[in-house]
């Protein structure tokens, strides 16, 4: 019997899980740390994943039209001949800007700065990531605030606020565990949700908030907390700037007016806004609907303000920064190979800047001064085109011509918003490459799948994208299934290729990681026997890698780029649509049984849930006239879909959730076929 150590990224909890072999075959998968069982049922169904017939481990071509594929084997080395060749003549017809790469770090793993070193060294900034609906775009907000990411210390915290969370022992168990414990032990917990789930069950206090309207309560929070004095005095003073244009701002927002706002209580947002202030080292852990919100900037912006003013900052809630003595993830990047012209021409840039090399190359200064290095990719979320402008470009050639997409493990079509314009985006491409497990909708428009290999079957030096100073290791179990390779022989392949062999010398990935840790006097071998590696902080915290050095509640980057300092509150709905679009829907609420487009193959997985279901709440049901199990066709001002209702007590009235990124693996694919019955 051998144990390995690996990390799951079955989804982005990334748990560590304890592996044991017999003869080179999995016997068992057990939590790494006995004590803590943070694992889901998912991970238990590996085989079905790894040997599922439907994956694909041969190079394909589309030898068919694009979108209705008829699929022909190729070997890889004709499969990246012919790619390079494409993208040799696209970037040479449209320039290096016309080709664009999709790529989502945690599902690659071992892709950590290599995807972007590739994109770099081609010499296109438009590079995206869904990290921009997820914790990336936090990370950005968390930066203009403490020039870095916070995050959140359970174990020290005494009052937990979540915001939308939907935490449980199938979606992110380490965090529910974290929060159960910290509950157990005395910590209050506020639960701020539309829908009372089960950790609202559980909450000291639940706050049924009015979906989208998270910034108004978090400004009538700072409102009271700044009106009764109950901030840290010595943090604002010595380690803020911009307080007292914060205080004037926030008296816009007092209880009673936030109230009307978000349908809660005003006592109630008084009482919470005290028992946030008055504890010892609370904490607002990050969740995604607050990155999904028309206010998301000004919420995201709040809670950081507030995690400063009451001086939580150090004690429960970290900045750390990046870690020192190997090679980042941002500077494995290699940002330095594109010219100051071509980040210019990085899409969204004019109307998104903040995101892009523009908003990144405004802390370029204090981030040199801070981490020694100019620019920082937190998250994975900087330094990125806007999706909607690259998809805009790619469909009209304005303002100019995108002509090639690699899309590497991610499912662009069902992952950002408007998925029409996405479809109608990669059919005017004169090259699309999947680099997949499956044969997703986004794969079905591509004229070459490459197969991937997946967590078991390779070896990762982590973390994925860059947060926190340390190295996670992941070993690995099983030989990558038929011709499935690795993100680097992949890259290293097309980079040959290329011309740009020298800049991915190392014969495979270890060998790579090998490299990487020759600094620390380790090679992957000896490094690889530990989960873990902890890194020398590249700050010993004194400064905050924003331009002035300290907590910015008022942001000097959001005004240079002519946003507004402070933050504020924007009315989520549009009365305009109100009348012929009757129903809200809701943000979020993810499926227990699959990760976000994922899973769905799995047939144990897709009996707990075989079909979509639209949650709605009994008294809708009855107005509009439904019943349970019926399916009903559901349109936007921008589309429609078929789904089945399911009656749901705790969906708000007026309010319904449809879950995102259904496709139906067992469909034919095609145009014809909706591309296997995608929710388009
Ligand atoms: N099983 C499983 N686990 C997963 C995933 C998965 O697909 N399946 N996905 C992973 C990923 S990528 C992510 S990002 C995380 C996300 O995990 P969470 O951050 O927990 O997000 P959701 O599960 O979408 O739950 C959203 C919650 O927000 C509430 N909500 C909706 N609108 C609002 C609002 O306007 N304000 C407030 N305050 N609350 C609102 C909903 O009622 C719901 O309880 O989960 C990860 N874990
Ligand atoms: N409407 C709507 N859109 C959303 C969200 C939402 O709530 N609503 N949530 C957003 C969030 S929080 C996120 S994180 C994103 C996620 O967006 P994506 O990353 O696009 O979503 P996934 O379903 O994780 O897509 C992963 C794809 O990679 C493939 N894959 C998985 N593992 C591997 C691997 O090891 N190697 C290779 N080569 N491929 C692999 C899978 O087969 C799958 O097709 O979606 C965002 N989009
Ligand atoms: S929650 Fe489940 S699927 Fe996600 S990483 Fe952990 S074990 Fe894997
Ligand atoms: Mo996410």
């Amino acid at each position: 019997m051998e144990k390995k150590h690996v990390t799951c990224v079955f989804c982005d909890q990334c748990c560590h899980v304890s592996v044991e072999t017999e003869n080179g075959l999995i016997k068992a998968i057990h939590p790494y740390n006995p004590a803590v069982p943070a694992i889901c049922s998912k991970v238990q169904l590996w085989d079905s994943y790894v040997n599922h017939p439907d994956r694909v481990v041969k190079p394909l071509k589309n030898v068919g039209e694009r979108g209705e594929p008829k699929w022909q084997e190729i070997t890889w080395e004709r499969a990246l001949d012919e790619i390079s060749e494409k993208l040799k003549s696209i970037s040479a017809n449209y320039g290096s800007t016309s080709v664009a790469i999709s790529a989502m770090p945690i599902n690659l793993q071992s892709g950590a700065g290599l995807v972007r070193r590739f994109a770099n060294l081609i010499g296109t900034p438009n590079y995206i990531t869904p990290m921009e609906l997820c914790v990336g775009n936090t990370a950005q907000v968390h930066r203009t605030t403490y020039g870095w990411y916070t995050a959140p210390v359970y174990e020290k915290s005494d009052c937990i606020v979540l915001f939308g969370q939907n935490r449980s022992l199938e979606n992110w168990p380490q965090d529910y565990l974290g929060i159960m414990a910290a509950h157990q032990r005395g910590a209050k917990l506020i639960m701020v949700d539309p829908r009372k789930n089960e950790l609202g069950e559980k909450a000291d206090y639940h706050l049924p908030i009015r979906y989208g309207t998270d910034a108004a309560l978090l400004l009538g929070w700072l409102n009271v907390i700044i009106e009764e004095a109950l901030y840290d005095q010595e943090f604002v003073q010595t380690k803020t700037v911009g307080f007292e244009q914060l205080a004037e701002r926030v008296k816009d927002y007092p209880p009673e007016r936030v109230a009307e706002i978000t349908g809660l209580d005003a006592e109630l947002i008084r009482e919470t806004a005290r028992v946030y202030a008055n504890s010892e080292r609370a904490v607002i852990p990050w969740g995604v609907v607050t990155d999904m919100q028309k206010n998301s900037t000004s919420a995201l912006r709040c809670q950081c303000i507030l995690r400063a003013i009451c001086g939580f900052i150090g004690k429960s809630e970290m900045v750390v920064g990046p870690g020192t003595g190997v090679l980042s993830v941002s500077e494995l990047e290699m940002h330095d190979a594109l010219s100051e012209d071509i980040k210019a021409k990085q899409l969204g840039t004019e109307n998104y800047p903040l995101f892009t090399y523009k908003g990144a190359s405004l802390f370029k200064d204090a981030s040199i001064e801070t981490f020694g290095y100019p620019h920082y990719n937190i998250a994975d979320g900087s330094c990125m085109a806007h999706p909607p402008t690259l998809f805009e470009a790619m469909r009209t050639g304005r303002p100019y011509p995108v002509k090639a997409i690699l899309v590497l493990g991610n499912n662009t079509l069902l992952s950002f918003a408007n998925q029409k314009g996405i479809l109608e985006a990669f059919l005017n491409q004169e090259l699309v490459v999947a680099y997949e497990n499956f044969l997703t909708p986004t794969a079905q428009l591509a004229d070459y799948v490459l197969p991937g290999d997946m967590w078991l079957e390779r070896p990762a030096l982590g973390p994925a994208i860059e947060v926190r100073p340390i190295l996670t290791t992941s070993q690995q179990v099983l030989a990558p299934r038929g011709e499935c390779k690795n993100i680097y022989d992949v890259l290293k392949g097309l980079a040959e290729r290329l011309g740009l062999a020298e800049y991915f010398p190392w014969a495979n990935v270890e060998a790579f990681y090998d490299w990487r840790l020759a600094p620390l006097d380790l090679t992957w071998e000896q490094a690889s026997q530990k989960p873990a590696i902890p890194l020398k902080p590249a700050t010993d915290g004194s400064r905050f890698g924003t331009p002035s050095g300290k907590v910015e509640l008022y942001s000097s980057v959001l005004e240079q780029l002519g946003y507004d300092p402070l933050p504020y509150f924007r009315e989520p709905d549009d009365p305009t649509l109100a009348e012929e679009y009757p129903l809200i829907v809701f943000v979020g609420l993810r499926e227990p049984t699959f990760y976000n487009t994922c899973l769905r193959q799995i047939p144990e997985l897709r009996k707990r849930i075989p079909e979509p279901l639209l949650l709605m709440h009994p008294e809708d049901m009855e107005k509009y006239g439904l019943k349970e199990g019926e399916w009903v066709w559901v349109e936007t001002p921008t589309g429609k879909l078929q789904i089945i209702v399911k009656a749901d007590s705790v969906q708000p009235p007026g309010t319904i959730r449809i879950p995102h990124g259904w496709w139906k693996p067992e469909k034919p694919q095609g145009l014809k076929n909706h591309l296997s019955d995608a929710m388009l």
